[in-house]
């Protein structure tokens, strides 16, 4: 099939999820045009099977917003026209599905009819698409789409209590390639040059928005560090990160916390890593717990959104009411501090990680495609 993948190309977990769904399709023997603004990030390589389309909106003056969605839906046609695009999958409901409508249209007036897979990742419905002033174009390209999905049970849910929705959601997990993380089999896992032999390594990974709480990270790893030596490595670039700084300075544990910036070698970080933190204020999923999960790294979470669908309490680590520092703080203690304890907690996480191989997810995405084009066929 050819298949047309639209997402955002940066560190977020729908252009994270898009890209690795490409990457798996087209080794499936699809061939994948990603069509974005900027080469995402994670796809390193382009080949027969993948392709990018880069989606430029040239300047003007006149406008003091620039019209993506326009160049979007301009370059979709191109793309379909250009290489027989069957199928457009899109990530991240705003503005792609609604991009992607406007494309559709004008195809059908040159007799091409290419359906919509709309994937909804999370704050496209429960932060930035509820707003008032999104609402009414994103319910309407949702009810339009094709076909519709959702990465957990908990964003369908907020999906169908938030807007008025007329069409079918399915429920596909995210999903995760479990070759990239098999954690003890890395050669190159270079805990030594973290950290010292008796330090517990504490990880959070997030574009460091406001909704990942990143205080109550640093507040947990405060109350860690007391009990125990400890290591703080915050990896991604986001608004709050000037805040957190200054936050480990009044604390005075800036020496023991290490700020990565971006980073594409997630992997190679958990690796080493004794605990994950993810105390996010909502998260439809929580894709960064399921990587440290997949390299068997237990989780000290909030209890929001999906992230129950993923971190199963006291079993792959513990949830706690968003804000609750304390509780937080106090299970990570309870981890860390026995060494059989951790250990059967870090079995654990990889154990769970199991069920969301992406072998068994993507041939779902691929049936919601043959099942979208056999119905454009009939009809
Ligand atoms: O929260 C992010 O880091 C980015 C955001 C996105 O859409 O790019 O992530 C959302 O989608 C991820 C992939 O499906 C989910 O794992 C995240 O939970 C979700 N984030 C939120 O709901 C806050």
């Amino acid at each position: 099939m050819k298949i047309g993948i639209v997402c955002y190309p940066t560190f977020g977990g729908s252009g994270v999820v898009a890209t690795e769904l490409g990457l798996e399709l087209s080794k499936r023997g699809h061939e994948i045009h990603f069509i974005t603004y900027n080469q995402p990030v994670r796809l390193e390589l382009l080949g027969n099977n993948i392709h990018y389309h880069e989606v430029t909106v040239p300047e003007y003056p006149l406008f003091d917003y620039q019209p993506y969605e326009l160049a979007l839906s301009s370059k979709l046609v191109d793309m379909v026209k250009l290489h027989k695009i069957e199928v457009l999958h899109v990530h991240y409901a705003i503005p792609h599905a609604y991009a992607a409508y406007m494309a559709k249209k004008m195809l059908i007036e040159e007799n091409i009819y290419v359906p919509i897979v709309t994937t909804l990742h999370g704050t496209d419905i429960t932060l930035v698409g509820s707003h008032p002033f999104y609402k009414p174009a994103v319910t309407f390209s949702i009810n339009k789409s094709d076909a519709v999905t959702a990465v957990s049970q908990s964003l369908k849910d907020d999906t169908l209590r938030l807007f008025d929705i007329n069409n079918e959601i399915q429920v596909i997990s995210n999903f995760i390639d479990l070759e990239k993380y098999k954690h003890n089999e890395f050669k190159d896992c270079q805990r030594g040059m973290m950290a010292k032999d008796d330090e517990k390594i504490i990880t959070h990974i997030s574009n460091l928005r406001p909704v990942k709480q990143v205080h109550d990270v640093i507040s947990v790893f405060n109350n860690i560090q007391k009990e125990m030596p400890a290591k703080l490595m915050l990896i991604g670039e986001g608004p709050e990160r000037e805040k957190a700084e200054k936050q480990c300075a009044e604390l005075g544990i800036t020496d023991k916390v290490v700020f990565f910036g971006r980073s594409n070698e997630i992997d190679k970080i958990l690796c080493f890593t004794d605990l994950f933190l993810l105390p996010s204020l909502t998260e439809s999923f929580g894709l960064a717990a399921l990587e440290a999960m997949a390299s068997g790294v237990p989780v000290i979470s909030s209890n929001t959104g999906g992230i129950p669908e993923v971190n199963m309490q006291g079993v792959t680590g513990f949830l706690s009411d968003v804000g609750d520092v304390e509780d937080m703080s106090k299970n990570a203690i309870y981890i860390l501090s026995d060494e059989t304890r951790l250990q059967e907690f870090k079995n654990n996480a990889r154990k769970e990680s199991l069920k969301f191989d992406l072998h068994a997810v993507v041939p779902q995405y691929e049936a919601i495609y043959e099942a979208t084009l056999a119905k454009c066929i009939l009809t």
